[in-house]
C-alpha cells in the first residue's frame, strides 16, 4: 500500500489534493449531517453490501464482475450503504470502481481499503466516498485520532476496525463514532462471529457498532442483531448471490 500511496503522490502533490478535497465539502456537511452515520443509526439492522472482486483468503470471488449492476442491486434490495473496494493488489479494486458506483447510486459509500497516509483519505472525498476504514491494527492510536479528524473535517464518516478487546477500546480512546469489529483475523484469516458478540460490551449504545466479515445467515444476522448491533457488512455472501433481493429481505 505505501508503494502505491507514493506513486499516487507523484502525480498529484499532497496540497492541491488537500485543497481541492475541502473545496468538496457540502453545506450539508458543514452543518455536520454525516451520511454514512446517518444511514447506520435508521431503526433495525442496516445493511452495508460490499462490492468485491476478489480477496486473499478466498482468491477471485466473483470471475464476472459488472461492478455497477451489483451496486444498484444492492441499493434496490434496500441496502443502506455501500462498501467498495479499491485496493488493487489483493482484493483487485480500484479507484474508479469507487468514483463510478458513488456517482450511480444516492445511498452512501465507504471506501474499503488500508488506510496508512492521509493522502488517501483526500483521495476517498475526491472520489465520492461518504466514509472510509481506519485499521486499529494498521494505526497507531495518535495517527487513528488524527486521521479521524482529518475524515470529519472532510465532512467523511470512518469505520474504525477493530478485532480484539485492545483495539476496541484504543477506537474508543480516539473518539470513533462507529466501530467495527472484524469478525476474521487478519493474520490467519480464521473467521468467527461470536467475535463481535463478545466485544459488543465493551462498546457504550451511543457509538454506531458494525460486525463484519463471515455473515453468511439469517441466523447469523438474528444473533447479532439479539446483541445490539447497528449494522452488518456483507460482502462474500452477497457477492455470491444471484438475488440479492431475496437475500437482503430475509
Ligand atoms: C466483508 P465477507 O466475509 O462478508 O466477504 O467480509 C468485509 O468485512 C471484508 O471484506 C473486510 C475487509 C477488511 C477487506 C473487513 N475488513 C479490511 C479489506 C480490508
Amino acid at each position: 500500500t505505501r508503494v502505491r500511496v507514493e506513486e499516487q503522490k507523484k502525480k498529484r502533490d499532497i496540497y492541491s489534493l488537500r485543497r481541492d478535497a475541502e473545496a468538496m465539502v457540502s453545506d450539508m456537511e458543514k452543518r455536520g449531517d454525516f451520511p454514512f452515520k446517518k444511514a447506520l443509526s435508521a431503526e433495525g439492522m442496516s445493511f452495508i453490501c460490499e462490492v468485491k472482486k476478489a480477496s486473499p483468503s478466498k482468491g477471485v470471488i466473483a470471475e464476472d464482475f459488472p461492478y455497477l449492476d451489483i451496486a444498484k442491486e444492492y441499493e434496490e434490495a434496500g441496502a443502506a450503504a455501500i462498501s467498495v473496494l479499491t485496493e488493487p493488489c489483493y482484493f483487485l479494486g480500484s479507484d474508479s470502481y469507487l468514483e463510478q458506483i458513488a456517482s450511480a447510486v444516492k445511498i452512501p459509500v465507504l471506501r474499503k481499503d488500508f488506510t496508512v497516509d492521509e493522502y488517501q483519505i483526500f483521495e476517498a472525498k475526491l472520489l465520492g466516498a461518504s466514509s472510509v476504514l481506519l485499521i486499529c491494527t494498521l494505526l497507531e492510536e495518535k495517527r487513528l485520532k488524527e486521521y479521524l479528524e482529518i475524515a470529519h473535517n472532510l465532512g467523511l464518516s470512518a469505520l474504525v476496525e477493530a478485532h480484539t478487546e485492545a483495539e476496541v477500546e484504543a477506537a474508543l480512546r480516539a473518539d470513533a463514532g462507529i466501530i467495527g469489529v472484524n469478525n476474521r483475523n487478519l493474520k490467519t484469516f480464521e473467521v468467527d462471529i461470536t467475535t463481535s458478540n463478545r466485544l459488543r460490551k465493551l462498546v457504550p449504545e451511543e457509538i454506531i457498532f458494525v460486525s463484519e466479515s463471515g455473515i453468511k445467515t439469517a441466523q447469523d444476522v438474528a444473533i447479532l442483531k439479539q446483541n445490539k448491533t447497528d449494522a452488518v457488512l456483507i460482502g462474500e455472501t452477497f457477492m455470491r448471490s444471484p438475488d440479492k433481493k431475496k437475500q437482503l429481505s430475509i
